[in-house]
């Protein structure tokens, strides 16, 4: 509508806060019912070498050795930061920072031990009720992701995980018991974390690819999990609409703005290429259409998804009401020739015009505003920031304290961002960074690529008293968020 003014603030009812997964924070992998997840069975990095094992390394019979193995040592996401313990405590100095909304996830394995069991487990069910109670208990809203990087271990060892349709019929019965168990305490929902990650490997869809040989297919494979997990989410949808009215369901994309190395109008095709390759995921789950510009990345890599007659119908009846994302860095490549939609025909180059973290995360805080603008554009459904931050080596200093002046820097830089971006006319919902407290890293499983506000006396070896101290950060975010956003 057209407008000669324009907002110059956060809206007042923004959702500042952070957001965490449970395999990364909650330990307890064995306790009260709960069974193993794919992500409890990656090793953490081996003293003595530069090997950090990662997801996509799984294959069968790393996962058998690792369901033979109760080592939380070797397999640091079985011990996570103790959340499963420590909730009170964590939620208590999220509330001293002013949190309007804390995201977690459900552990699936802790509610449905065997992803498919006849009955849940009522100890998990009742594990998050009293996380949220304690939340509301501050006003902090919650919100919740259904799956993040978090498939049953049993899932994936008798159906090879969302490989198979099996998938879904399991996914959507234990997302309706917990629409029915949380009605009137969460709002905020969103179905699988950085779903489009799962276009490059088993940690987002739990398919183990050990007898596969050719990228096309491996691509088969991955891109069919996808397609389960679409409809999954259009089905999580339509029962979340009907069980809790007012709660609203969100999609969730891993966003890096990918900007051409030159104006060789080759470079830009890639950028485009590799940006549309992530609007893929977005146009089914917002637009609720499998885009034309697919059909030729589908046809070249001889990909053939196996639909049902319903399933268009249902992903274009249900998509999600809000868009989500995770924003860290932006990525720069080059085009060389072909010019389809592999990899192959991109070359990732450094950007000279960005420093980057210690683990080659390159820092963009203008690349946020660029992939806000966008969406918004886009999409016109309101956005969500759900994970921002950067994984530093804190050290403690000689006064006992922590001085994070580098992330305080990269939030600031970030949020100033967010804020044009607001000026620009973007709908956005709210900001979570990631993660509040440190937790155990995805990718790498380390605890020393650290993210919180709040330390957590923990090393890459499982040692440590797990005890919680602020950062400068903290009270830093703090101020932000008692000013909604103004003092920066
Ligand atoms: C996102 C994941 C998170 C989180 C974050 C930081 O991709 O959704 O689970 O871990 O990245 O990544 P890492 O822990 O690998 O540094």
């Amino acid at each position: 509508m057209y407008s000669t003014d324009f907002p110059h603030h956060f809206p007042k009812n923004f959702l500042w806060g952070g957001a965490t997964a449970a395999n990364q924070i909650e330990g307890a992998w064995n306790i009260d019912g709960k069974k193993l997840s794919d992500a409890e069975c990656i090793k953490g990095a081996q003293p003595g070498t530069s090997h950090r094992p990662t997801l996509d390394d799984a294959t069968l019979s790393s996962i058998e050795e690792a369901v033979n193995s109760d080592s939380e040592k070797l397999y640091p996401k079985r011990h996570g930061n103790d959340f499963y313990h420590r909730y009170p405590e964590d939620i208590k100095l999220l509330a001293k920072m002013g949190f309007k909304a804390f995201r977690i996830s459900l552990a699936w394995s802790r509610i449905f031990p065997n992803g498919d069991d006849e009955q849940p487990n009522e100890k998990g069910l009742q594990f998050y009720e009293n996380v949220f109670k304690e939340m509301h208990k501050y006003d902090i809203e919650p919100v919740v992701t259904l799956s993040h990087y978090d498939v049953p271990v049993s899932m994936t060892l008798r159906y090879n995980g969302w490989a198979s349709r099996k998938a879904v019929t399991a996914f959507t019965n234990y997302t309706k018991t917990v629409f029915n168990r949380y009605k009137g305490l969460v709002r905020y929902w969103m179905t699988f974390n950085e779903i489009n990650t799962g276009a490059s490997g088993f940690h987002a869809t739990g398919a183990l690819e050990d007898e596969l040989t050719t990228e096309d297919e491996k691509l088969q494979l991955r891109y069919q999990a996808l397609h389960h997990q679409f409809v999954a989410s259009s089905i999580a949808t339509k029962q979340l609409h009907e069980i809790i009215p007012e709660a609203k369901m969100g999609c969730m994309l891993a966003r890096s703005e990918t900007y051409p190395a030159t104006s060789d109008p080759n470079d830009v095709l890639a950028a485009q290429r590799a940006n549309d390759l992530n609007y893929f995921f977005t146009d089914v789950q917002v637009r609720g259409e499998y885009p034309e510009y697919m059909n030729r990345f589908f046809a070249e890599h001889h990909i053939k998804i196996q639909m049902e007659p319903d399933d268009e119908a249902l992903i274009k009846r249900y998509p999600v009401d809000y868009l989500s994302f995770s924003y860290y860095c932006s990525a720069t490549v080059s085009g060389s020739h072909g010019l389809n939609f592999t990899n192959a025909d991109q070359v990732k180059v450094s950007n000279p015009h960005l420093s980057a973290t210690d683990w080659g995360w390159e820092i963009d805080p203008v690349g946020l505003r660029i992939a806000l603008d966008d969406m918004w554009d886009r999409y016109r459904v309101p956005l969500f920031v759900v994970e921002n931050g950067i994984g530093a080596h804190d050290q403690i200093a000689s006064d006992g304290k922590i001085h994070d002046d580098y992330r305080i820097q990269y939030f600031r830089s970030h949020i100033q961002q967010m804020k044009e971006a607001v000026k620009d006319g973007v709908s956005l919902m709210g900001y979570l960074t990631w993660a509040p407290i440190d937790l155990v890293s995805f990718s790498t499983s380390e605890m020393s690529k650290r993210y919180g506000f709040v330390y957590v006396d923990l090393d890459d070896n499982g040692n440590g008293s797990m005890d919680r101290m602020p950062k400068d950060s903290f009270f830093w975010y703090q101020k932000v968020i008692s000013s909604n956003g103004e003092d920066l």
